[in-house]
């Protein structure tokens, strides 16, 4: 179990340093929204957002979901935003792994609006909270591949950035975006539950 942590945590800390560093070792991909997918559905039970099939779980099957502090002026993808409620500012998808060294690949499928740099996804698993990976300004997907992880209960967060200089937003200015369709793939992957936060 500690051999496949340390694998899990060089895999996240691969996907950090692709962030700020060049293109060619990008370890996720980053695709810019040409075509905004308006959402489909805002009233969704929590047991009709989490699909399990033999490759892994999604959360959000039938819906998409609006983070951020509910002030969007400004921001990109205002339509889309316009018309689904706030849910909170922070969602978790809580999953759980069901053998040791089981390949994962995290893709967040549907994101549209991420105008700050601040947003963030961070991995929590067997009591350990890895370093959060940022959102790419603009990005309409992101996949994080090839990471290994132990049996165990872990929580995706996806948390809504908030705006720290006074050159596009407010300071304190919460970024508002929509996200859905995270997927976790891989085997031996059984989605639990997700929960919103203010
Ligand atoms: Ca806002
Ligand atoms: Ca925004």
């Amino acid at each position: 179990m500690k051999r496949s942590i340390k694998t899990y945590s060089a895999g996240l800390a691969l996907v950090m340093a692709a962030s700020v560093g060049s293109c060619k070792q990008a370890r996720y991909s980053v695709n810019k929204p040409a075509i905004s997918t308006p959402p489909t559905d805002n009233s969704t039970k929590p047991d009709d957002q989490i699909k399990n099939g033999p490759d892994g779980t999604t959360f959000g099957t039938t819906g998409v979901f609006h983070l951020g502090d509910g002030l969007f002026g400004g921001s990109t993808c205002k339509p889309q935003l316009d018309a689904l409620p706030l849910s909170g500012s922070r969602f978790n998808f809580t999953f759980n792994v069901t053998e040791d060294n089981t390949p994962v690949t995290i893709l967040v499928a549907d994101l549209c609006g991420i105008d700050l740099d601040s947003n963030i996804l961070t991995l929590t698993g067997n009591g350990v909270t890895q370093p959060p990976m940022p959102i790419p300004v603009s990005a309409a997907t992101v996949l994080i591949p090839s990471l290994t992880l132990s049996k165990g209960t872990y929580v995706l967060t996806i948390t809504a950035g908030m705006n720290t200089d006074n050159s596009h937003f407010a300071i304190g200015h919460v970024d508002d975006f929509i996200v859905g369709h995270v997927q976790v793939q891989g085997t031996n992957i059984q989605g639990v539950s997700y929960d919103a936060q203010p």
